[in-house]
């Protein structure tokens, strides 16, 4: 499906976040997602609204927040719907079914209240699909499965990725719940897919000019991301709102990986 424009695989889907997440790629001609790992909401908000026209999605870590509130919560659905984008919680789920439906939609975070977007580990198994469904299906909530990770020395690799995204095409939820997956790759290989069957790839570690960290994150540019690897959407964290400047070096820093992003996904649906 990589050779497919956005718009023309909305019909290749039914969860309503994954259509809504195209609707918008496709409307604001963007596949950059910002993640916004600030360690206040306050902050978090700050970026949002500087990034906010140029993303299709905003990526949140709330548990790193000092000063978490639903009104935060609140003030993001709603600058969600005035900015256009979809919320992603990085959650990364990690346990048995029953529990992450309970960490899915209590505690103070009550991340099925208000995310559009969630995932997990295979690790577990498909119980863990089964359990974050039963609270976020009937929300029409989407899932994405972790298959593979952008730091060194990821376990996610080889048979545990092939695993994972068998995984799903072997799950009642395939795409009715999952949606897509975290990966490097275009790992719904061809072999794999029936006729129409459309897979969301997110990629992590993406920097224009940033290399790596200390801390073992590896960084590729959205060109290799989208024009090699055929992902879909750019996920950019520190390369955005770590910009160094005013107010307005995080919005243009915004608008020059969009530009990239989608430049990358022209010259691979151009590509002969
Ligand atoms: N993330 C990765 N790699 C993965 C999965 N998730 O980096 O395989 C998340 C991190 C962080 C963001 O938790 O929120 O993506 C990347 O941030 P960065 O661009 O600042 O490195």
């Amino acid at each position: 499906t990589t050779l497919i424009p956005y718009g023309e695989r909305i019909k290749l889907h039914t969860n309503p976040t994954a259509i809504k997440i195209l609707e918008i790629m496709n409307r604001k001609k963007t596949n950059l997602a910002v993640s916004v790992d600030v360690t206040t909401a306050s902050e978090a908000l700050k970026v949002i609204k500087r990034v906010g026209a140029s993303v299709c999605m905003v990526k949140t870590h709330v548990d790193i927040f000092e000063d978490f509130t639903h009104e935060f919560t609140e003030e993001l659905v709603k600058l969600s719907k005035e900015l256009d984008f979809v919320i992603f919680e990085d959650r990364k789920f990690a346990d048995i079914g029953n529990t992450v439906s309970l960490q899915y939609s209590s505690g103070i975070h009550k991340i099925s209240s208000w995310s559009d977007l969630t995932n997990a580990h295979s690790v577990p198994g498909p119980g863990i699909i089964s359990g974050l469904s039963k609270i976020g299906k009937p929300l029409g909530r989407g899932l994405l499965l972790l298959a593979e990770m952008s730091s060194k020395g990821s376990l996610a690799i080889n048979e545990y990725t092939e695993k994972t995204f068998k995984m799903v095409k072997e799950t009642d939820l395939n795409r009715e719940f999952v949606i897509g997956f975290i990966a490097q790759n275009r790992i719904d290989k061809i072999e794999l897919i029936k006729k129409g069957e459309d897979y969301l790839i997110l990629s992590p570690g993406v920097g224009l000019s940033l290399k790596g960290d200390s801390l073992g994150q590896q960084y590729r540019t959205p060109y290799e991301c989208i024009f090699e690897s055929g992902s879909d959407i750019i996920i950019v964290g520190r390369g955005i709102y770590g910009i160094e400047g005013d107010e307005k070096a995080i919005k243009d820093e915004a608008e020059r990986y969009r530009q990239a992003g989608w430049k990358a996904y022209e010259e691979r649906l151009n590509r002969k």
